[in-house]
């Protein structure tokens, strides 16, 4: 279903001449209302006049997220807090948070991008969905269920966590729709299996997953073990949360962008020169409608590439693809940029591994390490633990024949793959830490030794 045809699929003048008008008026009341604009234009010689036309946006030096940190908590907000009706915060891990405010304009307009995301998903008002996200500072659950109340479904608001009662309501209200975080999904799977639970003859049809990156042969494998289509969903919540842009399920190839309220441009992330249409690089996103935290050219530290081709569903808006990583996730291993969705997809290739893995990245002397720590599938778990009673035996996992001709070819693949060598360590199946919320799936022990 198409939520909002005359915008999704609008045709590419009009809609690049409703992205200039808006962009004129955005332009302005960042000047007029943010300090920290004004002086940013004012610094760059820029007037707000002379941006009238996407070309013209160049001119301006991008927005980073240390501008928002700077700012905290509300130096960026053009509206005032009497017009303020939410505030949410980024997960930040050090520090102080990235605040970000929404009027109530913002509130609806963010609605209407999710109810369209779901609905590309293949969400309707006859649906039961079921909102696993966490509710709360972190834009996920209510920003889901904000579109699919708008939409007409019938939400389920029970937020992440909680992984037996997510099966059971599940089952028991037949929800049709799952919206999570792409390992949430995974977890709750691997629970259903010790339940003994067949999950494939649940009416679920759908999974509306993102916060966090994966990989193609993941989505393959959720969507096989659920027996479900799996579409991808992007956001963060500098922009508005999840929404951003979504994939549909009718091609699933690519994330259909709201391109009416978020303008996106590819940088490269090295030199910020901006990149032509089809190549790699960092996503940069101007919000054109956005009353209490407009962002002008933010720089999302996401790479990934963008189309403006139409899509073979009708929609005509800009599709950006899979996430690759953050630029700040990439890994440096002796010199060669490694993301961990290209391990994943290694990974994924065995099915005598699971898709539960860790990547832990030391130094030995002045050499970066790589050791890419995985589960092996409980099926061969129990074939190399047969007859031996203590499983702490670590020698059963280095010197079994079985896995040690697995290791070497998940060595052989990487290096293909990736171009450089890695350690591999099989963990036994449910040892890894599973996610409620977003994966950790780096571990850097070097930024330690830095700090030391
Ligand atoms: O993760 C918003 C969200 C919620 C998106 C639910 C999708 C679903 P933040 O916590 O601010 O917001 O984190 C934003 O997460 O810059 C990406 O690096 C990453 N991310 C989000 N969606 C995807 C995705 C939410 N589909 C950061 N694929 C973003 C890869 C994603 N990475």
């Amino acid at each position: 279903m198409i939520f909002d045809r005359e915008h999704e699929c609008m045709n590419r003048a009009d809609l690049k001449k409703l992205q200039e008008e808006r962009l004129r008026v955005l332009v302005k009341r960042v000047y007029d209302r943010v300090p920290f604009y004004k002086r940013l234009f004012d610094t760059n010689g820029v007037k707000p006049e002379q941006i009238r036309t996407l070309d013209d946006l160049q001119r301006l030096p991008v927005t980073k997220k240390h501008n928002l940190r700077d700012e905290y908590p509300f130096g960026l907000f053009a509206a005032s807090m009497k017009e303020v009706v939410r505030i949410h915060a980024s997960s930040g891990t050090t520090g102080k948070p990235t605040t970000v405010g929404y009027t109530h304009n913002d509130i609806v307009m963010w609605a209407q991008v999710m109810a369209r995301s779901l609905a590309g998903a293949g969400t309707s008002e006859d649906d039961i969905v079921q909102v696993a996200y966490g509710y709360g500072l972190f834009t996920g659950g209510l920003g889901a269920h904000y579109g699919a109340e708008l939409l007409g479904a019938s939400v389920i608001p029970i937020s992440g966590s909680n992984t037996q009662r997510q099966l059971m309501l599940m089952e028991d209200f037949g929800t049709t729709v799952l919206c999570c975080t792409p390992s949430f999904a995974l977890y709750v799977w691997d629970v259903a299996q010790q339940l003994g639970l067949d999950v494939t003859k649940f009416p679920l049809k759908v999974g509306v997953f993102g916060a966090e990156p994966w990989s193609e042969a993941m989505r393959h494998d959720i969507e096989r073990k659920w027996n479900i289509k799996a579409c991808d969903i992007y956001g963060l919540s500098e922009i508005v949360g999840p929404g951003v842009s979504c994939e549909c399920v009718d091609a699933q190839s690519g994330l259909h962008m709201a391109d009416d309220h978020f303008l996106s441009e590819i940088i490269d992330p090295e030199t910020g020169e901006v990149l032509p249409e089809g190549e790699r690089g960092e996503l940069v996103i101007t919000t054109l409608t956005k009353e209490a935290f407009p962002l002008v050219r933010y720089r999302t530290g996401d790479i990934t590439r963008l189309t403006t081709e139409p899509c073979s569903c009708g929609r005509t808006n800009t599709r950006m693809a899979r996430v690759f990583g953050r630029s700040d996730d990439m890994l440096i291993i002796r010199g060669v940029n490694v993301f961990p969705s290209q391990v994943e997809s290694v990974l994924l290739m065995s099915p005598q591994v699971e898709p539960h893995y860790r990547l832990v990245v030391d130094r030995r002397g002045a050499l970066d390490n790589l050791e890419v720590q995985v589960e092996i599938s409980p099926s061969l778990y129990q074939d190399v633990t047969q007859g031996i009673l203590s499983t702490d035996d670590i020698a059963i996992f280095t010197e079994h024949e079985t896995l040690v001709r697995l290791k070497s070819n998940i060595q052989k693949n990487i290096k293909d793959v990736i171009g450089v060598n890695t350690g591999v360590t099989f963990k036994e199946p449910g040892s890894i830490e599973r996610s409620e919320g977003k994966a950790q799936r780096v571990l850097d022990l070097r930024e330690e030794k830095n700090v030391s």
